[in-house]
């Protein structure tokens, strides 16, 4: 048989897309649309297979969808500020620019090979300035709305860079790269006010029914909602400190008080901006990061303080105030009331600081003499040793109970808290969207006039300064506006900001004037099927909802709030990970196998293989796609990629499994050209109605897995009808019922795999008006089913009968036939139980 020549054809059919403009999407009204995206790429300088993962769901949705007739929006752009463009560049003297439009090509190629159906002619990338200039615009309008506002901020500190660290990047208290101690910095930065839109965006995520379940949990609880209650403690000591106020949700738990804590940061602090042992504390804090979870696990340490607070629900009680740094300054009021024995944090507290730990809630099969020791107990129960809260039902009724008595007593109210921050969008980086404002003298903020627009980045610039290079570039800092000499804000924008919108870019990705043209919004947005990983749960989606949300505010030209209509979350994609014999990682590509052992290729020697692990190159177990598709081709990939597991599951590549895709594609090729011998013979009569009926079959369950995005189903799908096509087709069908059946299996296999399939439609004449396969419900209907004879209860045998047959001819049947009628001669029937098209039981 002739070999699949994939190379060749691939080529052709990727050029010939290309000339022909085939996937360029203009609006047309009268045709429904589609909007399918995929989670647009950084352009690091190759593709990974994360990326053939991504893009191959996508790709097949998209031209799905086409087939079926919809007006598919299918576009591709990149998100190409970050600080590794920086990084690089520092590293080797170029020009961030010119490296990231580099690996833009670079990587526009890899995808092309692909044979991806985008519309490249709507390409953006979000550091060239008619990207950035529309953000810039943004911005200011959400200054105007008071969206975006300035304040000062802590920060982690990196001495030697001289720059703002993210918490994941501080490592035992040390930066990430310069090793020096972080120090806790006050900042002036920019925020977004997503907080003002926490309600909303909880409410949202309910209308979202095309979402995974999981990612909206993700959200929900990032959203954070608390419903509990402010309580305001009377401070007594040696400072002019009156009150406290603390945030909690167990104000049930008020009379096990044995402490109060604050940050570090809390107002109060100010007294002890002196105090030796106090900034030692601090520095001490510093180390265990900032995030919540390295709170949760790390050490918790205070500092006593001479003040006392009073329990307002027991003035006799009066109880320590430390700083702790488990406290938040950001949540709340920065302040907490220990309860030790309720919660395991104030418990692990009291314990290291010998503070008292009084039990006041019971478990319901405990009695009152049940006493917290080991370990705090958060759960429910009953009320004790608490005067007149004691019996209430906790927590359900003890709290809404508590905050009655004390807001009656007007010691405290309800209040209901979110754990969202607002977001810091300032970045002390060269590589990204410069913020469109200046300041005057005194400080003032003078928002970029928007006929100023874009603010460019400066070009050709030292990079190899420390911290902001922007800041030393006094040229492009000054700026006069309206006759004013003013300094611009060097700060530039998180790279997050720029995939906030860039879905609304994609429909209008021309416009000048604005961000977006408002036509092609209504008819585009919202997204249709997004699709992307999962590590996006939060952060991204989140300040994309909310960009929306905040364009939309006091809008009346635009009200898309929810961007996304549908959400795909797809699996990771796996590979062994091996090590030399000196615990070193190795990549496959150093590697062989003999007799199912493997080696090291260059000195033979063996190698420890090690668990599947999602592909990473600190791991050195990836997998180059692009050495992938020149061996085996892109149709091969894609069968691979899509055929091994649920796409919202992991994938584990192998080596075998690349090879066996890429065999199925050459048998499915011998089978092509089989049946185009066939049809050459022009038999003239169709010999039975069977390979109709299969297809029809086929295109049924293919379009169903297709809708619910069981790709993998589809795979196991098409081997069957391989091996029922490869027998069948030799029995004598006419030329038109060959045709036309296998042009129907051929056409549900574009999507997946799509250069095969256009060359064997296009050996059958099939080029143009190509739509989705329909399918006739009635050939599918069985006319036959199995019915189970079963004689006193006792399974005698299976008939294959008309459908819906009755009771009387069903019984003659049975008479009729030899091996059962030998059970019941001569027997008296007593009576028989008959459910249609299934059993029969008769009773002798
Ligand atoms: C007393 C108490 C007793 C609490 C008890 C819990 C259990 P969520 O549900 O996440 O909203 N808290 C309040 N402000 C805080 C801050 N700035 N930093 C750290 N912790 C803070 O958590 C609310 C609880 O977190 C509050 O309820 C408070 O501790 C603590 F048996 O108050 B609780």
């Amino acid at each position: 048989m002739e070999r699949y020549n994939f190379k060749s054809i691939e080529k052709k059919w990727q050029k010939f897309w290309e000339k022909n403009k085939s996937f360029k999407t203009k609006i047309n009204k009268s045709q429904k649309k589609f909007y399918c995206l995929e989670m647009f790429p950084y352009p690091s300088g190759k593709i990974h297979m994360g990326h053939v993962r991504n893009y191959t769901i996508g790709d097949v949705l998209a031209r799905f969808k086409t087939l079926q007739g919809f007006n598919v929006l299918h576009p591709m752009g990149w998100d190409s500020f970050g600080m590794p463009a920086e990084n690089a560049a520092k590293q080797n003297n170029l020009d961030p620019k010119l490296w990231t439009e580099t690996n833009i090509q670079n990587m526009k190629s890899q995808l092309k090979k692909l044979g991806l159906s985008i519309d490249w002619d709507r390409e953006i990338s979000t550091c060239s300035d008619d990207y950035y200039k529309h953000q810039q615009m943004f911005f200011l309008e959400l200054l105007e709305k008071k969206l975006v506002y300035r304040k000062e901020n802590y920060v982690n500190w990196d001495p030697v860079d001289e720059t703002v660290l993210a918490n994941e990047q501080v490592i035992d208290g040390k930066g990430w790269r310069s090793g020096a101690l972080v120090e806790r910095k006050k900042l002036s930065q920019w925020f977004f006010n997503i907080s003002k839109f926490s309600q909303e965006l909880l409410d949202g995520l309910d209308k979202l029914e095309n979402w995974p379940n999981k990612v909206k949990t993700m959200q929900k609880n990032w959203i954070g909602k608390s419903f509990g209650c402010e309580i305001n403690f009377k401070i007594e000591g040696n400072l002019p400190v009156q009150n406290i106020k603390c945030f909690t949700t167990r104000p049930d738990t008020l009379f096990g008080l044995s402490f109060l804590a604050v940050s570090i940061d809390h107002e109060i602090s100010k007294y002890f901006n002196d105090d030796k042992n106090f900034i030692k504390f601090r520095t001490e804090c510093s180390k265990t990061g900032t995030t919540e979870e390295a709170i949760a696990v790390g050490d918790k340490i205070g500092f006593k303080t001479k003040l006392m607070a009073i329990n307002p629900l027991n003035p006799n009680q009066k109880v320590p105030v430390y700083f702790a740094n488990f406290v938040l300054m950001d949540y709340g009021f920065g302040a907490v009331f220990g309860c030790p024995a309720h919660d395991q944090r104030d418990f692990d507290f009291a314990k290291k600081y010998n503070l008292e730990i009084k039990t006041v809630v019971r478990p319901k099969d405990q009695d009152e003499r049940f006493n917290v020791n080991k370990e705090a107990y958060p759960g429910p129960g009953i009320i004790i040793n608490s005067d007149f809260l004691n019996g209430l039902e906790a927590p359900k009724n003890s709290i809404i109970e508590t905050i009655k008595i004390l807001e009656e007593k007007k010691l405290g109210k309800k209040q209901i808290n979110f754990r969202l921050k607002d977001w810091g969008v300032s970045r002390q980086r060269y590589w990204g969207c410069p913020i469109p404002v200046a300041y005057d003298d005194n400080g003032n903020v003078k928002p970029i006039p928007k006929s100023m627009l874009p603010v460019k980045l400066p070009e050709n610039i030292n990079l190899k300064v420390k911290g902001n290079p922007l800041d030393s570039q006094k040229d492009w800092k000054e700026v006069e506006i309206n006759g004013k000499k003013l300094t611009r804000e060097t700060d530039t924008l998180d790279t997050f900001v720029c995939s906030s919108w860039y879905f609304l870019r994609f429909c209008s990705p021309n416009e000048k004037t604005y961000g977006f043209n408002k036509d092609e919004i209504d008819y585009w947005m919202p997204v249709d099927q997004y699709i992307g990983g999962v590590e996006h749960a939060i952060l991204h989606l989140l300040y994309s909802r909310f960009f929306m949300h905040a364009i939309s505010y006091d809008n009346k030209e635009f009200n898309i709030k929810e961007p996304f209509n549908g959400l795909f979350t797809q699996g990771m994609v796996c590979h062994e990970t091996y090590k030399d014999t000196n615990n070193n990682w190795v990549s496959p590509e150093e590697i062989e196998t003999i007799e199912g052992e493997k080696y090291l290729k260059k000195d033979k020697s063996r190698i420890i293989v090690g668990p599947s692990e999602s592909m990473s190159k600190s791991k050195k177990n990836t997998i180059d796609p692009e050495n992938i598709i020149a061996n085996y081709g892109a149709d091969a990939a894609r069968l691979f990629i899509l055929s091994d597991s649920p796409p919202e599951k992991d994938v584990q590549w192998s080596e075998e499994g690349i090879i066996a895709s890429f065999k199925f594609i050459q048998k499915l090729w011998n089978l092509n050209l089989k049946i185009n011998n066939e049809i050459k013979k022009k038999h003239s009569e169709d010999k039975s109605n069977d390979l109709t009926k299969y297809t029809h079959k086929f295109i049924k369950k293919i379009t169903g897995n297709l809708n619910d995005f069981n790709y993998n189903v589809i795979i196991a799908n098409l081997h069957e009808a391989y091996n029922y096509y490869n027998k069948e087709i030799t029995n004598n069908y006419k030329p038109n019922t060959l045709k036309e059946n296998y042009k129907k299996i051929l056409t549900a296999l574009i999507p997946i795999i799509p250069h095969f399939s256009s060359e064997c439609l296009e050996m059958m004449n099939e080029k143009a008006n190509i739509v989705w396969p329909t399918y006739d419900e009635k050939l599918l209907e069985e006319k036959n089913s199995d019915v189970v004879v079963q004689i006193n209860g006792k399974k005698r045998g299976l008939i294959n009968i008309k459908k819906d047959i009755d009771e009387k001819e069903l019984f003659k049947i049975i008479l009729n036939n030899k091996n059962l009628y030998k059970y019941l001669e001569n027997k008296e029937i007593k009576k028989n139980i008959y459910i249609k098209n299934k059993l029969i039981n008769i009773i002798i």
